[in-house]
């Protein structure tokens, strides 16, 4: 018998055997990689992602596979599997072993309370299908016992019967924003063609966040303007309403936030003023996204993809950027050299339409050219002070190469300009 006929026989057998005990042919079937451990030792992660499999299984949501088996066939297949954690490397777990959807996650501690977060994958489209955590604090028995169990049932969308659990609040989510489930993804320049700032590619978690499907637009700012006795930007000549706001300093973006926040009765998440403002982010108001969100969203949830309408080559009839010369990842076509109103093209698989193009877009972050060297894994927001914030996306004016969603750009918070805008992020 060959060797490669022996890892699908395998792989037979384990369906087979999984499915006939569980008598479950019909849901899913799911692999559930190792936690990622941070600040626990290792022996502790594999008992939470063991005790977390089983949960799962409980659910009877799933067809669950075994995870040592899961590994015989990687290692069969000759796939290194050490250190994946990036949804990509995931997925790629996922389509060898033949799982539709797969569980990963990490568990770090921090004092006494032990948080893990999981995220459950589409092997076949590569996004994030949920995404959630659990913090219990206590020892390990307890998280055993009740953690792995509530983020089971988390994952599943449903209640099961958690009674200690309240119903999960109703967000009540502003129109044309779409959530996007936090993650763990390489960020940076994943194709080795960018800056020399888009290095080095380093993994990054972010958390869940909803963020606008649309470049804030002129008929939004206007009534910001008017609202506030402000004078409202130009518009070039080129029109308003739909058509996303331009001329906006990064500080007329932040008051905008703040003034829709309020509008709204959120409470806003900017305060101080000039190079002093602070963002709290734990406030449920309008905000800026940071860089690693708002790459993270433009590469639909970490995958590695090029442009932020998910393809990896820049069409101008797919696109609007300057498209008057070909490179490598472009296709020659119309330069526009105006702005198109927002939502004109297709969006990326988050439903998400011009991250590349269009208009720049602010993000919260000061720029550091070499942040990327000593980034915070978790939820980074750029270094603490600077003389520029950052961009992303390229715009109308912009090569292909400057709207690749890795790309970043920078600008004097101060600078209003007819090719930068921005979009907003909120979080419940
Ligand atoms: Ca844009």
């Amino acid at each position: 018998m060959k060797v490669k006929s022996w890892a699908g026989l395998a792989y037979l057998f384990l369906f087979a055997f999984i499915s006939t005990m569980s008598g479950q042919q019909n849901k899913p079937h799911l692999g559930v990689w190792d936690l990622d451990a941070e600040g626990i030792s290792k022996a502790e992660a594999n008992l939470l992602s063991d005790r977390l499999l089983t949960e799962l299984v409980n659910t009877h949501e799933f067809v669950v596979l075994e995870r040592k088996k899961m590994k015989d066939i990687l290692t069969e297949q000759g796939f290194q599997y050490s250190g994946c954690v990036s949804g990509q490397c995931i997925v790629d777990i996922g389509k060898i072993v033949g799982a539709q959807q797969m569980v990963s996650g990490r568990v770090g501690k921090i004092g006494n309370t032990y948080t893990i977060n999981a995220r459950l994958i589409s092997v076949e489209t590569g996004i994030i299908l949920k995404t959630d955590a659990v913090d219990i604090t206590g020892q390990i028995d307890e998280v055993l016992k009740r953690g792995c169990r509530e983020l089971a049932w988390k994952l599943t969308g449903r209640r099961g019967n958690l009674s200690e659990n309240s119903p999960a609040s109703e967000v009540n989510v502003p129109p044309n924003m779409v959530k996007i489930p936090g993650g763990w993804f390489y960020m940076g320049d994943s194709f080795g063609e960018g800056d020399d700032d888009e290095q080095p590619v380093h993994q990054v978690y972010v958390n869940d966040f909803y963020l606008g499907q649309y470049e804030v637009t002129f008929a939004e700012y206007d009534a910001f303007c008017q609202a506030t006795g402000r004078v409202k930007p130009s518009d070039q000549n080129w029109g308003r309403q739909d058509r996303p706001v331009i001329f906006v300093s990064w500080y007329d973006a932040v008051e905008y936030c703040n003034w829709r926040s309020q509008r709204e009765g959120l409470t806003p998440c900017y305060s101080g003023s000039g190079d002093n403002i602070t963002c709290n982010f734990s406030a449920n108001g309008y905000r800026l996204p940071t860089e690693a969100e708002w790459e993270y969203a433009a590469r639909e949830g970490g995958q590695k993809v090029r442009f932020g309408n998910g393809k990896n080559i820049a069409d101008p009839l797919e696109i609007n950027f300057n498209g008057s010369t070909k490179n490598d990842y472009s296709v020659a076509g119309v330069y526009r050299a105006w702005t198109t109103p927002v939502g004109s093209f297709s969006p990326n698989r988050l439903k998400l339409y011009d991250m590349s193009g269009n208009v720049w877009e602010w993000c919260w972050d000061w720029y550091g050219g070499e942040y990327y060297q000593n980034s915070p894994q978790q939820n980074p927001r750029g270094p603490a002070g600077g003389s520029y914030r950052v961009l992303h996306g390229g715009s109308w004016f912009s090569s292909a190469r400057s709207c690749r969603s890795a790309s970043r750009y920078h600008d004097t918070p101060g600078r209003r300009d007819d090719n930068v805008g921005f979009r907003l992020v909120f979080v419940p």
